[in-house]
């Protein structure tokens, strides 16, 4: 009986040990003894994005500005699932390629929220604005931990974002 006592002491000891074997700290946003628990962030910030390759025709083959010149880029970031907007940016005239573009900030989602998503627009002054692309991904998940670049690609669109991570 003493035994099973004494075991259950060093249970509770081994599992509220926390960090790491001999208390070497975890990476940022683990936990457990061998530090493979992730924890979720409270708070999830977008720092910079960047996208390219996205399509320079609509799916037609026209072209997507009614006067003929490039498309106006628009890009906006969104909380999926809440709809809460992280930020608009202003509309870049008459883009002649689809090579990477990059925007900076400081865009940070409501505690708990992990999805953004990204809208493409060309944004026509005479036909207003008109969705090119758009995608979905998770800024933090249990299997993807906490990388400070998220990349991923669409349809052909590639997705690049520096994320930081608020415990
Ligand atoms: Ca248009
Ligand atoms: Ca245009």
């Amino acid at each position: 009986m003493k035994h099973a006592f004494y075991l259950a002491i060093l249970a509770a000891i081994l599992i509220t040990a926390g960090c790491g074997k001999e208390d070497t700290p975890c990476p940022n946003g683990f936990i457990g003894e061998d530090c493979d628990i992730p924890v979720a962030p409270t708070f999830i910030t977008i720092t910079r994005l960047t996208v390219s390759g996205w399509p320079m025709t609509r799916p037609n083959g026209s072209g997507w500005d009614a006067n003929g010149t490039g498309p106006d880029i628009q890009l906006v970031i969104l909380a999926e699932g809440t709809g809460q907007t992280l930020h608009t940016s202003g509309v870049a005239d008459n883009v002649a390629t689809n090579a990477p573009r990059t925007i900076t900030g400081s865009w940070r989602l409501s505690p708990g929220q992990q999805n953004i998503a990204v809208f493409i627009y060309d944004d026509d002054e005479l036909l207003g604005r008109e969705l090119i692309t758009a995608a979905a991904y998770p800024a933090w998940s249990a299997t993807t931990g906490r990388p400070a670049t998220i990349s991923f690609t669409r349809e052909g669109t590639l997705y690049v974002l520096d994320v930081l991570y608020e415990q």
